[in-house]
């Protein structure tokens, strides 16, 4: 049942996401729909006491996947990084303002821990004068 359950609910949200993202561009929708909240919005149910929240990142081709992302100031956060490609100069996660300059080894997760302690905007990158960046928003 379990994995019916899975078979089916995974399309459905993957398609709720999509819906609701093209939504918000559009700007015309004011109800989400409650019975099925998209992929996305599942982590982000927490409640005080839960461990960090746990934030994955991918870094591509692209660049680090997906940016930019909203945190909360002082909400604990735990990163985990894979880094899945050899193309670009990602080969590391720097984000100055926390003292973090992290290597990626290919294909494995890194986890790195910080708390934002200020709001506004907060970039990381490569270590090249983040050539290849990316961003939390945190409010
Ligand atoms: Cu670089």
């Amino acid at each position: 049942m379990r994995r019916f359950f899975s078979k089916i609910i995974k399309p459905l949200l993957a398609l709720a996401a999509t819906g609701a993202v093209l939504a918000s561009q559009q700007g015309c929708s004011k109800e989400q729909k409650a019975e099925t909240p998209p992929a996305a919005a599942a982590s982000e149910t927490r409640k005080p006491g839960d461990g960090p929240r746990v934030i994955t990142l991918t870094v591509t081709e692209k660049g680090y996947e997906p940016s930019p992302i909203s945190l909360k100031k002082d909400e604990p956060v735990k990163l985990v990084v894979t880094r899945k490609t050899e193309e670009t100069c990602a080969t590391e996660i720097v984000m100055k303002d926390y003292g973090i300059n992290t290597p990626l080894p290919l294909n494995t997760p890194v986890e790195i821990a910080f708390t934002p302690n200020k709001t506004g905007t907060l970039t990381y990158g490569c270590a090249m004068g983040q050539m290849i960046s990316g961003a939390f928003m945190v409010e």
